[in-house]
């Protein structure tokens, strides 16, 4: 069968060769079925293992797990960036004294010569007054008078033209070196009196006083009195229980008046003493 099949078409190529025409030949080539499929052969062997094939695509995200336990605590991270500059605070207390400072370089050695010429006519004047004071006093009537004082052989009377309450008075001449005037005898007193006139005055604080015990008078020198007093007709009367310091009329009579009246009055100061 297969031999009379391989000799049929033989004999066909032949036959088309001889006539020149191969399209001819095709068409009756098909025409007899030649390229009918065989019969399945056996199964092959088993092929090598072929590559990895590509990456699948990204799957959906998945569902939010539950939180986990907090993590240890991290290490101390870099400085931040200086902050802005803050507002003034308040001013601290006063701190305690520092150590005295060094030495200062010593200074520039005097140019006196002008000064001493000063100072040395300076002595002059003061010479020409000394002479010219001593000239007033012996020209007036003892005591005399001199700058607007009092004066005994022992003690020099200032009046002072401000009115003041008596213990303001007496820290006045206290200030001075001296006290509130002290009449302790009859010239004295005349030469009070007599200051207190000559000013035009009517009255002045002299310094007596029972401000430590009620009628015990004494003087601003805490001596107290002695048989001398110059009280007028019924004083001292503490009048309105109040009355515990004592002024001098221009008469040169004493009235004791209350403290806290202010008036003008009259300082005593010691020579010796100044
Ligand atoms: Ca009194
Ligand atoms: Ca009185």
């Amino acid at each position: 069968m297969k031999q009379d099949l391989v000799f049929s078409v033989t004999l066909v190529f032949l036959t088309l060769l001889a006539s020149g025409y191969s399209q001819h030949i095709t068409e009756e080539a098909c025409s007899v079925q030649i390229l009918v499929p065989g019969l399945k052969g056996d199964d092959g062997e088993k092929g090598e293992k072929g590559a990895p094939g590509r990456p699948g695509r990204v799957g959906p995200p998945g569902e939010k797990g539950e939180m986990g336990d907090k993590g240890m605590k991290g290490s101390m991270g870099r400085h931040g960036k200086i902050g802005p500059i803050g507002s003034k605070g308040e001013k601290g207390d006063v701190g305690e004294m520092g150590p005295p400072g060094p030495n200062g370089d010593p200074g520039i050695p005097c140019e006196c010569g002008h000064l001493r010429k000063a100072v040395g006519e300076m002595d002059i004047q003061v010479a020409q007054l000394t002479t010219e004071l001593k000239f007033i006093k012996n020209a007036l009537p003892s005591p005399a008078v001199v700058a607007g004082v009092r004066e005994t052989d022992n003690k020099i009377y200032l009046l002072v033209k401000e009115e003041k309450k008596y213990i303001d008075a007496q820290a006045y001449c206290q200030g001075r070196g001296g006290t509130l005037s002290m009449p302790k005898d009859e010239s004295t007193n005349s030469l009070i009196a007599s200051y207190i006139n000559q000013a035009g005055l009517n009255r002045v604080f002299i310094g007596i006083n029972d401000l430590e015990k009620e009628g015990h008078f004494v003087y601003s020198d805490r001596s107290p009195l002695q048989t001398f007093n110059k009280w007028r007709q019924g004083e001292p009367n503490n009048a309105y229980d109040e009355e515990d310091c004592a002024e001098m009329v221009s008469s040169g009579g004493w009235n004791d008046v209350p403290c806290l009246i202010t008036m003008y009055f009259i300082c005593e100061f010691d020579k010796e003493s100044l």
